[in-house]
């Protein structure tokens, strides 16, 4: 098995999975929003947001864990994403920071899987095709060099999005 069998592709709702950790597509309050952050935010259950507030917030590509709650996952790691300004904002520097910031923190916290959501391509319009090379590139390049965490899961919440990352991690493992 090489390194790349470590990344798994899944369709359908990240708050279902039983993971050590998943990562949010946050906002910089960390206080809670629409897409998968609110569903994260309802499925975990009010004590999230408590949590939540006693951070002060997060910068945009930075990354912070809470406890999972009402989730069947252990932690979320909540990280924010940049929001698509055309591509010269250094939008892809600071969306591979989010992929990196939040697998550094899984890590430390000895997560053994973790599961993404795309990050920015809802509410924050990142082109697909980008955002999914580049968070395929991040994580095949970051755990290349790491042993934890073991696997890291792509969740998408359709099957169009599943396809988009199973072409990029196929051709990640042909390289
Ligand atoms: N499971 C997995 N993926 C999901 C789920 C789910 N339950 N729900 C949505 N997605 P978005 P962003 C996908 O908009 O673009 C929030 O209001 C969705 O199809 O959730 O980073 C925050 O508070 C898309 O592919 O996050 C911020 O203000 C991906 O998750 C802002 O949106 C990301 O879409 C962040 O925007």
């Amino acid at each position: 098995m090489n390194d790349r069998a470590r990344i798994e592709v899944h369709a359908g709702d990240i708050t279902k999975l039983a993971v050590d950790a998943i990562v949010n597509a946050a906002n910089t309050s960390l206080l809670g929003g629409g897409g998968v952050d609110g569903a994260i935010h309802r499925a975990a259950g009010r004590e999230l947001e408590f949590e939540c507030r006693m951070l002060n917030g997060c910068k945009v590509g930075e990354a912070k864990i809470t406890k999972g709650y009402k989730l069947p996952a252990r932690y979320i790691i909540h990280t924010v994403g940049p929001v698509w300004q055309g591509g010269g904002k250094g939008e892809a520097e600071l969306l591979a920071s989010c992929y990196i910031s939040s697998l550094e923190l899984a890590a430390a916290n000895d997560c053994r899987t973790v599961a993404f959501p795309a990050i920015s391509t809802g509410v924050y319009r990142y082109p697909k095709d980008e955002a999914t090379q580049i968070a395929v590139d991040t994580v095949g390049a970051f755990i290349d060099e790491r042993t934890m965490p073991e696997t890291v899961i792509f969740c998408c919440f359709d099957d169009q999005m599943a396809e988009l990352y199973r072409q990029a991690v196929a051709a990640l493992r042909k390289s």
